[in-house]
This record gives C-alpha cells, structure tokens and sequence, in this order.
C-alpha cells in the first residue's frame, strides 16, 4: 500500500514515519524545498522526541521519501497548517491547495483523510467539490474523511500510536476504510463516526483545555485579590475526585489552543460566548504578567545610579530597568515559539520602556538568544521564569544573584523552588500568589 501525506510540520512528518515503519511505502510532500532535501539525507529539522533517531532508518529503508509534489498512491493524508487570518477564520488555502494538487492523481478506491484542524463542515463544503473535480464521486468512487490527531508535542511519537483515535467518514464505509488505515500504527481505539461530528470532536478537544485554562487564569487574579495560593487552591481543589482544574500561567501559546476555539466561534458567532470570553481572558495573560512585573520593579526601593531620560515612563524606582526572561518557548521541554505568550510578554515589557534579555536553551536560531541563564540574568532588575523547562527546574540561584543589580524573581509558572531562591537573597514573587502588585 502506498500513502501520500501532504504537509511535512510537526504532525506530518511523524505520522509520515510511523506509516513508513508500519511497513508502508510513503511519500511525504511539502512545498519547502529545505525540509525535502533534508528528509531525503535522513535528516528532520522539527526537535521531537525519538524522531531523529527514527528518519534515518525509515529513510535508508526506502519505506518514506520526500518529493515537492505529490504522485498516485492508494490513500493521501492531508497535515498542512490551517493558520487564523487576521478575522480571527481559519485560512483554508493550504488545505484547498492539497486537495487540488491531489485531484489529477486520484483514483477509483482511493482514501483521502484530512487531518488538519479545520472548521465543521470543511470536508463536505470545500475538501469534498475540489477533489470531485477528478470526475470521481466521494463516498461512490473515492473514500473521504476527517481523522484528527491529538498527540501532545513532546510526546508525539508515543502518543501516536497509543492514543484512541477518531475516523469520521463522509459516509459509513468511508469512517471504515480510515479506520482500517490507521490501524497501522495506532494501538489505542479507533470510533467510527461521521465527518461534521469528527471535526468539531477535536475544537471542542481544545476548546475545553482553552476554557479551563481561563478558569485557572481568573482563579489566579481572584486568588491575589484574597491573599491566597492559586497554586495551592488547585492542588487541593484537584483532590476532589471529579475536579480537574488546568494550571494558570502567562496565556496560551501554540498553534492549537490559542487558534481552535476561534473556528467554534467563527461558525457559531452567536451562541459561543463562553469560548469567545475565554480565549480573551487567555489572549489577556501575558499583559498581567506584564503588569505583576511591572509592579515588583516600581517596588524597587532603592534606585539605580542610571538617571531617568526626560519623558521617560520607566517604573519609580529603578533608571530603565532590566528585565531578564527564561524561556521562550510556548511550552515546557518544546523548541517551538508559535503563538508563544513569552514573545508578547516580552514585546510588552518593551513597550513600556524595559531592556529585556532572555535565554531558552530549548530554541535555536532566533536572535537575541543570551547564550545561557547567568548571561541573561547579568545585571538585571528582575528574573522571570516564563516556561518551566526542565533545564530550569534546578537553577543556581546563588550565582544568578551574584549577577543580578536587584534580586526580584517573577515566577510566573508556580514551578520556582522558592526556599531555594529566597536564601540566595531573591524577593519572591509569583503569578496568582497574594501580592497585590498591580
Ligand atoms: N497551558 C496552560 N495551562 C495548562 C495547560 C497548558 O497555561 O494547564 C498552556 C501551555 O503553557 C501552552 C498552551 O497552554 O502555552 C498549550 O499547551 P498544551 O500542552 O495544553 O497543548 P498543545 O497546544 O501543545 O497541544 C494541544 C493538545 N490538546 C489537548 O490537550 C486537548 C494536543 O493533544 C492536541 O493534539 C494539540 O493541541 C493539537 O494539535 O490540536
């Protein structure tokens, strides 16, 4: 059996592999001539887990190649980004332009599987017309549907193969047929359903993680006006068994939970108020963050030497303070920056007025990146930890603070060993614990 998967991102280019080492012949196609070549020699540019490790072998096999367009095969997988536009609708370009470049090439007996998060009723309305440009009719001579995945970055690999999975077909034996194709790798269940059910299963998927996460983001803001532990109130909150409240944090980041819930919306604008709300509250996060920072540098009681420039707005208390930032990424322990609430935190920390340095040993080739922590830290006003990496689990506080001008720390993800910094002569502060800074 031969398999084409379109789009080589983080999605595609694993589940690519997995068909491959299921014994598969596949292509993998994208349109980045880089990530082909590269492919080809055996070598991926996405950090994931287990995957380098993984291509080589496949690749050498001759079970998965790489080509820049796609060719006849018995099922075609459709992985390319569904990105916002700036209406906050998903832009469908990319999946329309896979379902053309496959249309010439599909045959009687064909699979087409869209993996793409996508609005309900993308297959039928704009997957389904284009592919039948073949001549060839879905459901009668060709099988169509929508199978998403929900592997968490980090873990993809894993999770692929033993997470349940959901094959939506355009009609019953469509929902088979996708079935049956998945069965290759996957070793969790497989539930037959329809294609509209399928597509809104993975943005209500993620829309639930979206809202849940604004609960905990307004639990924190609520728990500094009490003088209370967010952090605390979870963990005990979670105790109860049928209470499972996500964690708070500087906003949501990714190409998945900070975008999905808007495809809810852009559908059903009048009756998703509660996914509209939360997505704000989250999209908020990283201007909070801002302001705690804010505040603990106008705490600052004794002053810098530097002078305040006229018309300056910096802060009372410190000349233009320095802010250092860990972490970048949009999660822990992942190289990707997509939509990472750390990047608007930091333009924002800018815009009023602050020098910002960070380090994120996780991210690679973007500029601005302090070679490591101390680097980062040195002379700063204000360390804050904006991604729990597992680098940052175990700083050395003591030589940080030997760097530092002030010794303030923002944690802004609950996860600092306090004691630890405190005896290294940090002023403590977190992201939901009772300070009252704004
Ligand atoms: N976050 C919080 N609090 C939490 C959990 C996460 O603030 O309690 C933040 C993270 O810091 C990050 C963002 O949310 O910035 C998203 O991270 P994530 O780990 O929750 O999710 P993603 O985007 O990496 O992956 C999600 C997963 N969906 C669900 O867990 C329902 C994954 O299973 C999906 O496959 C993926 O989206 C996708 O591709 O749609």
């Amino acid at each position: 059996m031969k398999i084409c998967v379109i789009g080589l991102g983080y999605i595609g280019l694993p589940t690519a592999a997995m068909f491959a080492r299921s014994g598969l012949d596949v292509l993998g196609v994208d349109c980045n001539e880089t990530i082909v070549h590269e492919l080809n020699q055996g070598r991926t540019l996405i950090e994931e887990d287990g995957l380098a490790e993984w291509i080589p072998g496949v690749v050498a096999s001759g079970k998965l190649r790489a080509s820049t367009t796609p060719e006849e095969a018995d099922a075609f997988i459709i992985t390319v980004p569904t990105p916002l536009d700036v209406e906050k609708k998903a832009d469908l370009s990319f999946v329309e332009s896979a379902a053309r470049s496959i249309a010439p090439l599909l045959r009687p007996g064909n699979i087409v599987v869209l993996e793409s998060t996508s609005p309900a009723g993308t297959v039928e309305e704009r997957l389904k017309p284009l592919l039948e440009q073949s001549g060839l009719s879905a459901g009668t001579d060709f099988s169509l549907g929508y199978s998403p995945e929900r592997v968490i970055p980090g873990n993809i690999l894993r999770e692929l193969v033993t997470n349940d999975r959901i094959a939506g077909g355009i009609d019953g034996a469509s929902a088979k047929k996708i079935a049956a194709l998945y069965r290759a790798f996957v070793q969790g269940s497989i539930y037959e359903t329809d294609v509209r059910t399928a597509e809104l299963c993975k943005l209500a998927e993620n829309t639930y993680r979206d809202v849940n996460i604004a609960f905990a983001n307004e639990l924190a803001k609520i728990s500094e006006n009490q003088g209370v532990d967010v952090w605390e109130v979870i963990r005990l909150c979670n105790r109860h068994p049928r209470v499972n409240i996500h964690q708070p944090g500087p906003g949501v980041g990714g190409h998945c939970i900070a975008v999905d819930p808007w495809f809810i919306v852009e559908k059903n604008p009048e009756d998703s108020q509660l996914i509209r709300l939360s997505r704000e509250i989250n999209d908020r996060m990283p201007l909070y963050a801002a302001d705690l920072a804010s505040g603990i540098l106008s705490a600052i009681e004794h002053p810098a030497e530097e002078e305040h420039p006229v018309g300056a707005t910096y802060p009372k208390g410190v000349g233009r303070p320095v802010v250092a930032v860990l972490g970048i990424a949009y999660k822990p322990d992942v190289d990707d920056t997509r939509e990472s609430p750390i990047r608007t935190l930091i333009e924002e920390l800018e815009r009023r007025g602050m020098d910002v340095r960070w380090h994120d040993p996780h991210v690679k080739n973007q500029p601005g990146n302090a070679p490591g922590t101390l680097e980062a830290a040195e002379g700063a006003d204000l360390l804050i930890l904006g991604v729990n990496h597992t680098e940052f689990r175990q700083l050395d506080y003591r030589s940080i603070a030997r760097s530092m001008r002030h010794r303030n720390l923002l944690d802004a993800r609950g996860s600092v060993d306090a004691e630890a910094a405190r005896s290294a002569g940090f002023l403590v502060y977190a992201l939901g614990r009772g300070h009252r800074l704004r």
